[in-house]
């Protein structure tokens, strides 16, 4: 029986919550569909940082290495500033396995209340191709006193052609898949003086060689509005890691929760493992409470499906996920409006994914 090598991380705070549930999801898909896992726990969060002065052990890269995916929860807790988790956990880890795409799909789900009057299931469907190994996220810069005494800093962005190309044409691709084709840039070149025209003029090249595909470029203030008052109008978005990032919580914001959201950190060549994390982070104000909603890794947890070249799998877990989500009666955590715990949302998943 073909059995995936899974590295769990559940990391922080509700990642704790939200892993268990979404294993319990994927052992019924693949008691269902003929396959298995085997998942290897490891506890590297803000705890094991306090403990040992480390996010994740000198070998915590080599250790991952030996696995088909990284399923992860949230990073970052109150006590180690969020800059140390985030650079001694995630970014090594997208860096290291080159995960240079990090795709966010944004979807109205039914059942979900959409904040903006009018939207239906269907209505907002479209997605964040966010780079992931480069750009704004970048430890280049330092801390200066100039001779005047005050204090300065400065923080350099990266971007490379290859980078900037390879996250381009990935987006490309992907309208070309998905028989959407039409793509948005989202920059902000009138400000940014070097990065952002460099992006731009990388866009414009990359579309010439997809005549088929409509392209529009946003700078990303006026994105975000549009993103809130017309997000109907989007099928793939294409940003920078820091605008991506951004973009790829508010869409989700915009269909009415972001707790359901979920990522893929993809080493698209399959190189290197990739991961798969929900969008939302520890959520510290509702750890420990156990009433996080676990859609968001669930969904993850479609994503990784896919990936691993299980589709049919995949898309079981997310007509699962709208199922429960459709049916009046069922669980509701209470971002959702509901009373229910992340464990009774879990199950009424299970349920529906062993039917
Ligand atoms: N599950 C996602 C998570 O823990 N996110 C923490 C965070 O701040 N992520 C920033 C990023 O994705 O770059």
């Amino acid at each position: 029986m073909k059995t995936f090598r899974l590295a769990v991380l559940p990391g922080d705070g509700i990642g704790k919550e939200v892993v268990p549930p979404a294993q319990d999801v994927l052992q019924a898909v693949a008691a269902r569909y003929g396959f298995a896992f085997s998942f290897a726990e490891f506890d590297w969060s803000c705890e094991t940082f306090k403990a040992t002065g480390r996010m994740m052990p000198e070998d915590g890269i080599e250790r991952l290495a030996q696995h088909d995916a990284i399923f992860l929860g949230a990073v970052g807790f109150p006590g180690v500033p969020d800059h140390v988790s985030l650079w001694g956990l995630l970014i090594p880890i997208r860096r290291a396995f080159d995960q240079y795409v990090n795709l966010r799909p944004v979807r109205l789900l039914p059942g979900i209340p959409c904040p903006l009057a009018g939207k239906q299931p269907g209505d907002i469907d479209f997605w964040v191709v966010r780079e992931n190994t480069e750009g704004e996220y970048s430890q280049l810069g330092g801390r200066f006193t100039l001779p005047d005494g005050d204090e300065a800093v400065m923080q350099t962005a990266v971007f490379t052609a290859k980078g900037t190309d390879r996250i381009l044409r990935f987006a490309f691709d992907l309208a070309t898949r998905l028989d959407r084709p039409h793509v948005t840039s989202a920059t902000k070149s009138n400000g940014i003086y070097h990065s952002m025209p460099f992006w731009d003029e990388r866009f414009a090249r990359m579309a010439g060689a997809y005549p088929a595909i409509r392209t529009d470029q946003y700078h990303i203030d006026i994105l975000t509005a549009r993103f809130v008052m017309s997000p109907e109008r989007f099928d793939v978005v294409v940003a920078s890691n820091l605008f991506g990032d951004i973009l790829s919580d508010l869409g989700p914001g915009v269909t009415g929760t972001i707790a359901v959201a979920p990522s893929a950190n993809i080493n698209p060549e399959r190189r290197h493992p990739s991961m798969f994390e929900p969008v939302h982070g520890s959520a510290p104000d509702i750890a420990g409470q156990g009433i996080a909603n676990p859609i968001g890794q669930i969904w993850s947890a479609a994503m990784m499906l896919d990936h691993l070249g299980e589709p049919e799998a995949g898309a079981t877990i997310l007509s699962a996920i709208e199922t429960v989500l459709q049916a009046p009666d069922a669980p509701r955590t209470p971002d959702m409006g509901g009373r229910s715990r992340t464990a009774e949302m879990g199950r009424a998943i299970v349920e529906v994914v062993r039917r």
